[in-house]
């Protein structure tokens, strides 16, 4: 299950998550927080879903169906953040992935200070991981970060104040690495810069990623490893659409494959009318 806002370019968002979580083999179903209106170039608007509205999409699927695992995105309002973790709470899922959303690349506010503030005594304590970019581990840390060793400070501070393990994304970093703290061990995992624009959705694609590896069995670190590698590949395949910033490539993995044949509808309907004569 993805929980998070309705981003209409499909780039990030429950869209993405969805298509992220399909390329994995995996069944998604959505939650939407809020539907924000943008476009590849610009955020338009932002219009948070009620907390009673989102309590009830949550409760007629998870008593519906089991939940493998629970990636939450983007929530907007701290009324959200309530319902999302009293829902937690309530149903108890196996796995939960928590990217914590504040702000889109362009600069708008996707969670209000409000909805920091309950993020942090109310979300962050009950998830398996968090996945914050370094941005956010410093907003949540109140501290700057801008090497490999202020995050793996960052990364123990929010595992001491919250008690979960931490994954600080460091993708904008000039060598992308990302930084693991389990409580126990670090873990340094390094990437390969690709030199593309079409970036759009990463967050939550990596995110998701986690969330549909987990629900697959997968260790955490080999899920952090995994979603790494499938991140890498999207944005290297990814879609120069739009007049902004270009857009993930989620399904990368059914280009080459082999497509479906449509069936030969003369030998078919042959053999069926032969069969009335
Ligand atoms: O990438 C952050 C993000 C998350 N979720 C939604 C968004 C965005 C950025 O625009 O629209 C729904």
């Amino acid at each position: 299950m993805t929980i998070a806002g309705f981003d209409p370019t499909g780039g990030a968002g429950v869209s993405g998550d969805l298509k992220t979580i399909a390329a994995h083999n995996c069944y998604g179903v959505a939650v939407v927080t809020s539907l924000v209106v943008q476009s590849t170039s610009a955020l338009l608007g932002r219009h948070d879903v009620s907390a009673a509205v989102v309590s009830q999409q949550i409760q007629a699927l998870a008593e519906d169906m089991p939940l493998a695992a629970v990636k939450v995105g983007m929530l907007g309002s701290a009324a959200n953040v309530e319902a999302v973790a009293a829902a937690i709470e309530k149903y108890a899922p196996p796995f939960v992935v928590l990217d914590p959303v504040f702000r889109s690349t362009s600069g708008a506010e996707l969670l209000d200070a409000e909805g920091v503030e309950a993020l942090r005594a109310q979300l962050l304590p009950r998830v398996t991981v968090i996945t914050p970019n370094i941005d956010e581990a410093a907003r949540l840390t109140d501290q700057t970060i801008s090497s490999i060793e202020q995050m793996r400070a960052a990364a123990a501070a929010l595992h001491a104040a919250y008690g979960v393990r931490v994954v600080i994304t460091g993708g904008h970093l000039e060598k992308p690495q990302d930084v693991y703290y389990d409580g126990d061990n670090y873990s340094v995992f390094a990437g390969d810069r690709i030199p593309s624009e079409n970036t759009h959705g990463t967050g939550c694609a990596f995110s998701s990623a986690i969330a549909a590896n987990l629900a697959l069995g997968k260790s955490l670190p080999d899920a952090i490893v995994l979603a790494k590698a499938y991140v890498t590949k999207a944005i290297e395949k990814g879609y120069a659409l739009g007049r902004g910033q270009g857009l993930l490539n989620h399904l990368y993995r059914l280009q080459g494959s082999t497509q479906a044949r449509p069936v030969v509808v003369t030998e078919m309907a042959e053999s069926h009318t032969a069969g009335h004569r």
